[in-house]
C-alpha cells in the first residue's frame, strides 16, 4: 500500500467529485457530509436519486441518514473492529475480489489471519451493532459491483487514526474497489486549501508534492534551486511536540499563520499554559482572536478575497484565486509577509508575485510540472499532471498501476480510545462541526446571519440520558472532563444515542477543546478529538445565556 499510503497520507481523494453521482454504492463512514461538505453531499443525494445505494456508518443520526438505505450506528472508536469483522464475513462468504487480490496485491494471507479474530459475535461486543447487522453490511459491500468509500474525521481523529485509514483501504483493496471510476478511498478534505497546504510541503518531512526530505537527491535539487550549499535532513516537529517543547523550554518562539490554537487544540488549559512560556509568539491572521491575546507580535494578513494565488481542492484540483477586493489597512498577502521577514533576516527570496512562486513549485514538483497559470485560467487541473500535454488525473491507480508496484494489505488490530467511560465520567464526548459555523468562529461569528441562525453552543444529549438526569431541553448544564469544565445549554435530541454527547468548538463561551483529550496518533500526531470521557452536572448557578467569558475585542 505504500503508493496508496502516499496518497492517503497526503489524504487526497483517489477519485473525483464528478464521479460521485454515478456510484452504485456509497459507503460514508465518519463524515457528517451534509453539514461539512454540503456540495459533495448534494452529489451523493444525486447518486441516490439515480438509484445508488447510500450506506452510512456514524454513531450519530446525522442528516445524511435521511438519504441512506441503511444507517449503521457503531460506537465511537470501534471502526477497526467493525470493518475487520466485515472483512471476516466477506472472506468467509467468498465475496472478495480474487482476481484483483491475486494479480495486484500483496499480504492477503496476513489480512485474512488478522481478521480471523473478529467474528461478528465478538466484534458486536465492541461496536455495539448486532452480529446480523455486521453480516448485512458485509453482504451489501461484498456483493456490490463497486463501492466508493468516503471518510472524514470520524475515522482520523483517534489515537488509532492511521490504523483506521489503513483498515478502510484494506476493505477497498479486498473488494478490488481501487483504480476504477466511482469507487476508491476518498477522504473529504477539510479546508478549501488544506490539500494545497499539504501538497506544498506544509508537513514535517516533505517538500512539495510529498518529495521526502530524507532523500539526499531531493535535498540536493531544492538546495540548488535556492542557491544553498545544502539543506538539513532533520524532520520538522509536529504540533503536540511543539506545545510540550514550549513547557519544557526547548521551543522559545512560535510563528502561527492562520491557526487559532487556543480554540482548536485539545486541552485548552495546556495550550494556553504552553503559549505563556514563549519568549516570542507571532500570529499572522486576518482577525484578532483568542490566540492573539497571547501574541507579542500580530501580523495582519489578507483573506482569500484579497489575495492572488491558487487553492487545491479535495479532488487534487489546482485552481486560481483572484483578488476581488483591496485589503484593509496594513494587511498584506501571506506570502508577501513571509518574504519580507526572510529579507530582514538576511535572505532575499526575491518573490514579487504568486505566479512567480507557482512557477518555482511547478519546476521542482514532478506531479505538478504541467500545471501553469495559463492552463488554469478558466478551469483547474488535477495532479498528477507531469507535463504541459498532460490533461490531469481524474482517478488514481488506473489500470491497477500503483507507485509501489502492488497494493499492499496493512492489517490493523482494534484498540480502545485512551479515555473510555467509567463511574466518574460515564459519557463519551465526541466533537465536531455544525453547518452554520466554521471552526473557531473567527469568521462565521462575525456574520450576523449565521449568528442569528445558530447563536450559541448546544451539547447534544440523548432523550434517555436527559430523562434519567432530569435535564430539560435548553437548560444550562456543566460538561466536565479530567481537563476542564464547560457551561453549555443542553440540546435533548435523538441525533445522539444513549451514553454519547456531541459538542462543537465554534464558540469561545463553550468550547469543546476545554474538555477534549490531548492524546495523539503515534504516526500523524492527530489528536483524539473524537473520543473522551465526561460527566454532566446540573448547573447550580442559574445565570444568563452566554454566561462564558466575554470577548474583549
Ligand atoms: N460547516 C462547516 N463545514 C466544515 C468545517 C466547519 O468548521 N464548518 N470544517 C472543515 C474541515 S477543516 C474539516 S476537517 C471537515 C470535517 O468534516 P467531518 O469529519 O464530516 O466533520 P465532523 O463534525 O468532525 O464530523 C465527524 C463525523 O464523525 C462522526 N464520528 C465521531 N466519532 C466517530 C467514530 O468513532 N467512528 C465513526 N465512524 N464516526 C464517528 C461524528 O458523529 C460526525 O458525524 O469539515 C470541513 N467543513
Ligand atoms: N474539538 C475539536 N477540535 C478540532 C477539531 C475537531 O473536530 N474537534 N478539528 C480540527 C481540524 S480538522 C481543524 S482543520 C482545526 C482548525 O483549527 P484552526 O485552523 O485553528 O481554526 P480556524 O478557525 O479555521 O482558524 C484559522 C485562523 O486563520 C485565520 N485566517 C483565515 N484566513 C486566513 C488567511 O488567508 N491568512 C491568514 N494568515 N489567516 C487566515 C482565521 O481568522 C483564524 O483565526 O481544528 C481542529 N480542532
Ligand atoms: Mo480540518
Amino acid at each position: 500500500m505504500a503508493g496508496l499510503a502516499a496518497t492517503l497520507g497526503a489524504g487526497a481523494m483517489s477519485n473525483s467529485i464528478g464521479e460521485i453521482e454515478n456510484c452504485p454504492v456509497l459507503f460514508v463512514i465518519g463524515s457528517n457530509t451534509t453539514e461539512t461538505h454540503p456540495v459533495i453531499a448534494s452529489c451523493m443525494k444525486r447518486a441516490v436519486r439515480k438509484g445508488g445505494q447510500l450506506i452510512v456508518a456514524d454513531p450519530r443520526k446525522i442528516a445524511l441518514t435521511r438519504w441512506a438505505a441503511r444507517h449503521f450506528q457503531p460506537k465511537v472508536g470501534s471502526d477497526i473492529a467493525l470493518l475487520n469483522s466485515v472483512m471476516y464475513e466477506i472472506i468467509r462468504n467468498g465475496w472478495h475480489n480474487k482476481d484483483f487480490i491475486e494479480n495486484y496485491t500483496e499480504g492477503f494471507e496476513e489480512l485474512r489471519k488478522a481478521v480471523e479474530d473478529y467474528p461478528p459475535e465478538l466484534a458486536s461486543k465492541i461496536c455495539g451493532l448486532a452480529p446480523e447487522e455486521i453480516t448485512e453490511l458485509a453482504r451489501i459491500l461484498g456483493t456490490a459491483e463497486r463501492v466508493a468509500l468516503f471518510y472524514t474525521l470520524g475515522i482520523t481523529e483517534h489515537v488509532t487514526g492511521t490504523d483506521n485509514v489503513k483498515t478502510c483501504a484494506n476493505l477497498q483493496i479486498l473488494l478490488g474497489n481501487i483504480g476504477k471510476e466511482s469507487a476508491g478511498v476518498n477522504p473529504l478534505r477539510g479546508q478549501n486549501n488544506v490539500q494545497g497546504a499539504c501538497d506544498m510541503g506544509v508537513l514535517p518531512d516533505v517538500f512539495t508534492g510529498y518529495q521526502k526530505s530524507a532523500n539526499p537527491e531531493v535535498r540536493k535539487k531544492f538546495a540548488k534551486a535556492w542557491n544553498m550549499d545544502s539543506l538539513t535532513d532533520t524532520e520538522g516537529t509536529k504540533i503536540p511536540a511543539m506545545f510540550d517543547g514550549m513547557v519544557h523550554g526547548d521551543v522559545r518562539a512560535l510563528y502561527l499563520a492562520g491557526e487559532n490554537v487556543v480554540m482548536s487544540e485539545p486541552n485548552q488549559e495546556h495550550t494556553i499554559n504552553s503559549l505563556k512560556h514563549l519568549d516570542l509568539l507571532i500570529v499572522q491572521d486576518i482577525f484578532p482572536n483568542e490566540t492573539t491575546e497571547y501574541a507579542h507580535v500580530v501580523l495582519p494578513a489578507t483573506c482569500f478575497a484579497e489575495a492572488d494565488g491558487t487553492f487545491t481542492n479535495t479532488e487534487r484540483r489546482v485552481q486560481r484565486v483572484r483578488k476581488a477586493v483591496e485589503p484593509p489597512g496594513q494587511a498584506r498577502e501571506d506570502w508577501w509577509i513571509v518574504n519580507g521577514i526572510a529579507k530582514r533576516m538576511g535572505r532575499d527570496m526575491g518573490y514579487t508575485s504568486s505566479e512567480q512562486i507557482w512557477e518555482e513549485i511547478r519546476q521542482l514538483t514532478p506531479s505538478m510540472g504541467g500545471i501553469t497559470y495559463g492552463r488554469i485560467e478558466r478551469q483547474g487541473l488535477q495532479w498528477p499532471c507531469p507535463d504541459s500535454s498532460h490533461a490531469g488525473t481524474c482517478f488514481l491507480y488506473c489500470d491497477n498501476v500503483f507507485p509501489c508496484g502492488k497494493a499492499q494489505f496493512r492489517p490493523a488490530q482494534w484498540r480502545p480510545a485512551v479515555e473510555t467511560p467509567d463511574a466518574e465520567y460515564p459519557f463519551v464526548l465526541t466533537t465536531g462541526r455544525r453547518l452554520w459555523h466554521y471552526h473557531t468562529g473567527t469568521q462565521t461569528r462575525r456574520s450576523a446571519g449565521f449568528e442569528d441562525i445558530f447563536p450559541e453552543e448546544l451539547i447534544e444529549v440523548s432523550p434517555q440520558d436527559a430523562e434519567r438526569l432530569k435535564i430539560d431541553n435548553g437548560e444550562f448544564i456543566m460538561a466536565v472532563s479530567r481537563r476542564g469544565r464547560v457551561r453549555v445549554k443542553a440540546w435533548v435530541t435523538d441525533r445522539v444515542p444513549q451514553g454519547l454527547c456531541f459538542m462543537s468548538f465554534h464558540f469561545h463561551e463553550a468550547c469543546s477543546n476545554v474538555l477534549a483529550n490531548n492524546v495523539f496518533d503515534p504516526v500523524t500526531a492527530t489528536a483524539e478529538y473524537k473520543a473522551c470521557a465526561i460527566r454532566l452536572e446540573k448547573d447550580k448557578i442559574k445565570t444568563q445565556r452566554h454566561g462564558g467569558t466575554e470577548k474583549k475585542w
